[in-house]
């Protein structure tokens, strides 16, 4: 799809003066929200989406919340957006979700974006500490439940302003199978409630993704940054304690593999994390290959070949 430039300008300027809104969290206990982290690289996307860049000059989104944008907007910074896919596989009907992705690129006379969040190569574990950030509702009044007069969350705030929110959670959730994370990718595969302050495990500034919040980071602390677990795909509507959000995970050579076709500099093959194809790699993918199969070339089933391909992508690794 062509648009001239002053097409693009003008629905620039339609998304940049539309009402758009943020995630909802929790405050502390002096009600103050948690403050930016330094590393503020989640974006508004379009009227109905978030989305975060993965390198300099690439976004990921929800291939569901493709809203006809052609520009974003990361730490104050107006981008213009060239190119949008979605995954192949995406089910942007989210009837059964498929690899719910998409990638947005920069136009080439536009500067990189302020910074960007690595994509994470691991399984994540129930428990990790999250980072979660987007451009979705923010909360409204206090809901409390009647008559106990317990806290039961927010109410969502349609007037809400628009910045990008963070908030905090732990990963309750990761729906794993060794051949395949997400079965024949029917749903989510990332899942983290969103915790009454004085449960177990609740974190300040506990969050949760309300409307408006698909595409947003989710994120892990590694080597004292953030990097990209996954996106948000679904939560609650209504913000009240105990509702879920729901994410994509990202690791997955299928996505990565897609992704690198944008971006040469999202380094593949990297199992063990060092933005390197280094020997560690190949030790790190026999490993899982012994221990419960690994389907490398996502073609349904771990087999002799995985290694082989996996080799053939070593040798010409990055
Ligand atoms: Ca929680
Ligand atoms: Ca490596
Ligand atoms: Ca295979």
């Amino acid at each position: 799809m062509k648009f001239s430039r002053l097409a693009v300008t003008f629905v620039s300027l339609l998304i940049w003066h539309a009402p758009a809104y943020a995630i909802v969290t929790e405050p502390d206990a002096n009600g103050v929200e948690m403050p930016l982290p330094s590393s503020n690289y989640v974006a508004r996307w379009g009227l109905n989406a978030s989305g975060f860049a993965v390198s300099p000059r690439l976004l990921i989104t929800s291939a569901h919340g493709w809203g006809g944008a052609w520009g974003v907007t990361i730490a104050g910074e107006y981008r213009l957006i060239c190119s949008w896919e979605k995954h192949p596989s995406a089910d942007p009907s989210r009837s059964t979700w498929g690899l719910d992705v998409g990638v947005a690129k920069l136009c080439n006379d536009q500067q990189d974006f302020p910074g960007f969040y690595p994509i994470h190569r691991g399984t994540p574990a129930a428990g990790r500490s999250l980072l979660l950030g987007g451009a979705g509702l923010k909360r409204g009044p206090p809901i409390v439940n009647t008559p106990s007069q317990s806290p039961a969350g927010y109410s969502t705030n349609p007037n809400s302003s628009r910045e990008v929110t963070y908030g905090l959670n732990l990963l309750d959730y990761f729906a794993v199978n060794p051949f395949n994370p997400v079965g024949s990718y029917t749903g989510p595969d990332l899942y983290f409630d969103f915790s009454p302050p004085s449960a177990v495990g609740a974190q300040p500034y506990e969050s949760g993704a309300l409307e408006f919040d698909s595409g947003g980071l989710i994120a892990v602390s590694n080597r004292n940054r953030w990097e990209a677990i996954g996106l948000v795909l679904t939560g609650s509507n209504s913000g009240y304690y105990g509702a879920f959000t729901a994410g994509r995970a990202l690791d997955r050579m299928d996505v990565l593999r897609w992704l690198k076709q944008f971006d040469s500099s999202l380094c593949l093959p990297d199992f063990d994390g060092s933005r390197t194809t280094n020997i560690d790699d190949i030790f790190v993918m026999l490993r899982r290959w012994f221990a419960a199969g690994y389907d490398y070339d996502d073609n349904g089933i771990s087999t002799i070949d995985d290694i082989f391909i996996f080799l053939s992508d070593w040798f010409a690794g990055c």
